[in-house]
């Protein structure tokens, strides 16, 4: 009978009782920092895995014996040996759903179960004073902590620090430490963050020494006063009496507790990351921590840093390496912050989850702005309409306070944490309010973030994700729909907005930053945003032949996944950087430079710094022409913060234009280059360009030979022009020493993540109407051929089986002389489309072994790639790739590679080069500077099949792809899809190409 049942008094994993025999969470000082003595205890430890929370094992047990086995900490157990070997089970991935049935707090008893052992050495004078403590940076899930056998505590909060005193328990010399760590347990419900399940102690363990009267915690406030340039410094201690607090740089020695007036400060800034060592002293212990004078205020509803209103360009950064998953290492850590840095983000939420504390000491010294964020969210109970969420129930509060309680005591030292964020997709409810209030009774200086209540009753700032830029534009003009509480709708206009999330980086993609970005710089409340997210989570693994890959959700056997949805980041799984993070930094360059719409010749640069001038930049132009720099020189022109300047081709180069041959396509380009040699991406701090004029054909040049070859039989029945031949119906079947084995007009690509996915507000995902408009399974059937005058006109129909919606194609050839055709080809639809095509242009598959090292040089716009809605990182100019180059390795495979804007191209061919030139490419009504250019070693319909990148080989073609345009690219996966001046509706595309063979 229940009541008769004697509740156990000991805390299972099962229990909802906040974390037991520990000691309160406090402020981590960074690596060093402290004169107290401590041990790491990373490395080896024993360990053992049972398959339930009841392992049966003695906490007495040293782990010696048999059944254990070494194990590296900090780790998780599930990658002990990856990617060669799972001995203790394999990662598991679910976005949104649990991997357990939901009932908590109760969990299934199938637990996997980590018992951990070591030994560690305790100093005989750690022990004549102070106090023995042992810390946990983060454990997932639960788990409880024994020394020299005996239970001390139990704590859960994965990403959360747990402190025990385990002085009553040590002696002088060796002493056995025991963890039990559970994978499931009642903290699972609220760490449903969208990652792989994995478990262990996979942050540092220290053993330390607190001194007796030393400094157990600190909370620091350094403001600055932008008005009068002085700072003022607080620093309260707890622990040791009659702390002194030194800034040897301002030459302050002061006691703690009071507020000083230090006078003239360097503040602190992203932009100018300015610390101060702060020298804490008590009787017992010394810790340095360093400080920024820096003010975070919201006021009318703009955020204001040290005065000036700041945006955020950000992103959203998991913890992740292929191999640690979430163990992340120190070196790990700098790479992504000097990555963030390079590629000009300033700001990032650290999704979903208190990061290791090491990464913020590293955002405070380089400068990013940081959106701190609780390790929460119960997103799996959305499925069940939030009921038993949680956030919801009272039950929750002591443990939701709790973990925004420790989280708030870790880091509020740190300049660069400038918003508190209380979780993620955990819904609403009554512990909203109860969390946001227990973080400004600890810290009143920063404002409070959570996007899960769109009320926004209880937080400083309006946040949402993946809104819609018609909506941002809205919400920036304060004409947002109202929230059905008119007081909570008044309050919510009061606030800046953000947007926690957008732009969903899976596969290629984002498209369409720039429209975002310019919301953010055009509406004083529209505070920043936020690209999901800063890698692609793929764990390294192998195929049963060994070949390494990236694995996804699916990859380990799990009943449940998410598939493909963990790998959506800007970041290929290495840390490559994806032509999206490319994009992004253009688009994030402080010092931007656009054409201005209505004004011919013109860019604009804007200096989006916050704080700092251009001075630090040469404003460089350039006139290229085909590629080549025709004119260049500098702008002299230092832009405040927020100052702009319009550089016009007429004033810098009156007579470039009339100079070059009218054959020449040209373009103005302007660039930001550090004098200071800084590390940025692509070498500027912004950069952009402008047609200045689109070269005219030979015809019109007046450059056209005088005398054309005309169109001459085959021995096999076929038709030679120039350097083609066709085959008796007109088919492609040779250009120059080449053999063709497909040449055809084609309108789909291998669909993106984008384009598999249907966007929130749409009727049907790309994807699907390119299958139903038969894109998927293309043939084309020639009808005519026939000599008009010089020309050989070929006639014909593309279309895919089941539909009426074809492409009328027509080819006019015509031979320059031997080795040169010039070929003009029509496409014009049919029939009803269902929506946009994916592409418009010609495509050939060339016979070419080794197709994957020939080089390819083009005039256009590169070196990266670019679409029609991410195209600010390419500039015009000659560039040079192999085809193998010119592909990016998606960690699931899908359309890449594109170059826009090509007039002029030569691919090495082993019979010889084949040139293509450009000479007038238009769709719909809009001309284009030249064709789209795509060239693999692989079929569109193998890329589209393959799973995995190693999963595709080269077939002895080369596939190319010459287009009039292609589709954008959009952010269908997660929010919406591809903007109406990116979309390629099906309408007539002519391409008239010189073919040189
Ligand atoms: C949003 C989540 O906050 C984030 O963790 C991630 O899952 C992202 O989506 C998609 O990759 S939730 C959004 C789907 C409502």
């Amino acid at each position: 009978m229940p009541d008769t049942v004697v509740p156990d008094p000991t805390p299972t994993h099962e229990s909802l009782t906040p974390p037991t025999g520990v000691r309160d969470a406090r402020f981590r000082p960074a690596d060093g920092a402290s004169d107290a003595p401590e041990q790491r205890l990373e490395g080896t430890w024993r360990f053992r895995l049972s398959p339930t929370a009841d392992t049966g094992l003695d906490p007495a047990d040293d782990g010696a014996g048999p059944g254990w086995a070494d194990l590296e900490v900090p780790g998780h157990w599930q990658l002990a040996e990856a990617p060669d070997a799972w001995p203790y089970g394999r990662p598991a991935y679910t976005n949104v759903l649990y991997p357990i049935p939901v009932d908590p707090p109760r969990v299934p008893h199938e637990n996997p179960t980590g018992e951990y052992r070591r030994t560690v050495d305790v100093p005989a004078a750690w022990l004549a004073g102070g106090r023995v403590v042992l810390r946990f940076e983060g454990v997932d899930s639960w788990f409880e902590v024994a020394v020299n056998g005996r239970v001390l505590a139990q704590s859960h909060g994965s990403r959360l620090p747990t402190e025990v005193d385990v002085t009553d328990a040590v002696h002088a010399g060796a002493n056995l430490l025991a963890v039990r760590v559970t994978q499931w347990s009642a903290h699972t419900y609220v760490e449903d963050q969208d990652q792989w399940w994995l478990s262990g102690i996979f942050r540092d363990v220290t053993l330390a020494h607190r001194p007796a009267g030393g400094v157990e915690h600190v909370t620091l406030r350094a403001d600055y006063d932008h008005m009068t340039g002085t700072g003022t410094l607080r620093v309260d201690v707890e622990g040791g009496s009659d702390a002194r607090v030194r800034v040897p740089d301002l030459g302050l020695e002061v006691a703690a507790g009071a507020t000083v007036d230090v006078g003239v400060v360097e503040p602190w800034s992203a932009e100018h990351p300015r610390l101060y060592d702060v020298v804490v002293s008590t009787g017992g212990e010394t810790v340095t921590l360093r400080a920024g004078f820096r003010t975070v205020a919201v006021a009318d509803g703009v955020l204001t840093v040290n005065g000036a209103p700041v945006k955020l360009y950000g992103v959203n950064r998991h913890e992740f390496e292929p191999t640690r998953g979430r163990a992340v290492t120190r070196a790990t850590m700098l790479e992504d912050v000097l990555l963030m840095k390079r590629h000009h983000v300033n700001a990032v939420r650290t999704s979903h989850a208190p990061p290791h504390p090491h990464f913020l000491d590293l955002c405070d010294e380089h400068g990013l702005y940081v959106v701190d964020e609780n390790d929460l969210e119960t997103h799996g109970f959305e499925v069940l309409g939030w009921r038993g969420n949680p956030t919801d129930d009272p039950a929750w509060e002591p443990l939701l306070v709790d973990r925004v309680q420790r989280m708030v005591r870790r880091d509020a030292h740190h300049a660069s944490v400038v918003m508190w964020s209380l979780g993620n997709e955990a819904g609403a409810g009554v512990n909203v309010g109860a969390m946001a209030a227990a973080v400004r009774a600890l810290d009143p200086t920063r404002p409070v973030h959570y996007e899960g209540d769109w009320s926004s009753a209880h937080v400083d700032v309006y946040s949402r994700m993946y809104a819609a830029t018609e909506e941002v534009a809205l919400i920036g003009r304060g004409d947002e729909p109202a929230w059905p509480d008119a007081a909570a709708d008044a309050r919510r206009r009061t606030l800046p907005f953000v947007l926690c999330e957008y732009a969903h980086a899976m596969g290629n993609g984002p498209g369409g930053l720039t429209e975002y970005v310019d919301l953010v710089d055009a509406h004083p409340r529209v505070l920043g945003a936020f690209v999901w997210e800063w890698i692609d989570h793929g764990i390294a693994t192998r195929t049963a032949d060994g070949t390494p890959f990236h694995g996804y959700g699916g990859d380990f056997g799990e009943e449940l996944h998410d598939g493909t949805f963990i790998a959506d980041g800007l970041l290929l799984p290495d840390r490559t950087p994806s032509p999206g993070l490319l994009e992004l930094a253009a688009v994030y360059a402080p010092v931007g430079v656009r054409p201005v719409p209505g004004r011919p010749g013109v860019l604009l640069v804007r200096n989006r710094y916050a704080f700092t001038s251009t001075a630090h930049a040469r404003l460089v132009w350039e006139v290229v022409a085909d590629g080549d720099v025709a004119a260049t020189g500098e702008v002299e022109t230092v832009l405040a913060p927020g100052g702009s300047t319009a550089v016009h081709v007429d004033d810098v180069a009156p007579d470039v234009l009339t100079d070059l041959s009218p054959a020449a396509t040209a373009w103005l380009v302007v660039r930001a280059v550090p004098r200071d040699g800084r590390d940025v991406a692509a070498g500027h701090l912004g950069a952009g360009h402008v047609l200045l004029r689109r070269g005219a054909a030979p015809a019109a040049t007046g450059t056209e030979p005088t005398s054309r070859a005309t169109p001459a039989a085959t021995a096999a029945g076929g038709h030679r022009v120039g350097s083609v031949e066709l085959d008796a119906t007109g088919r492609v079947v040779r250009l120059g020493g080449t053999r063709v084995r497909l040449a055809r007009v084609d309108a789909w690509r291998a669909p993106t993540d984008n384009d598999r996915a249907r966007a929130w507000a749409a009727d049907v995902g790309d994807g699907d109407a390119w299958e139903r408009a038969g894109l998927t399974r293309l043939h084309e059937r020639l009808d005519t051929i026939e000599r008009d005058g010089d020309a050989l006109v070929v006639t014909g129909r593309t279309a895919g089986a089941a539909t009426d919606c074809a492409l009328r194609v027509r080819y006019e050839w015509r031979a320059v002389d031997d080795r040169t055709v010039d070929l003009t080809l029509r496409i014009a639809p049919e029939g009803r489309w269902p929506g946009s095509v994916a592409r418009l242009g010609w495509l050939l598959a060339l016979e070419q072994p080794g197709a994957g090292d020939v080089v390819v040089d083009w005039t256009g716009l590169g070196p990266h790639e670019s679409y029609a809605d991410s195209a600010r990182a390419a500039l015009p100019g000659r560039w040079r790739h192999t085809v193998d180059a010119l592909g990016t390795r998606y960690t699931h495979p899908q359309e890449n590679g594109a170059r826009r804007g090509v007039t002029h191209a030569r691919l090495d061919l082993a019979a010889g080069p084949l040139t293509v030139t450009a000479l007038d490419v238009r769709h719909g009504t809009h001309a284009a500077p030249g064709v789209e250019l795509t060239a693999r070693p692989w079929s569109d319909t193998a890329l589209a099949a393959a799973a995995h990148p190693h999963e595709l080989a080269p077939d002895g073609l080369l596939w190319l792809h010459l287009d009039a345009a292609q589709h954008g690219l959009g952010s269908a996966a997660c929010g919406p899809g591809v903007l109406p001046d990116a979309v390629l509706h099906p309408a007539t595309a002519t391409l008239h190409l010189r073919l040189h063979a």
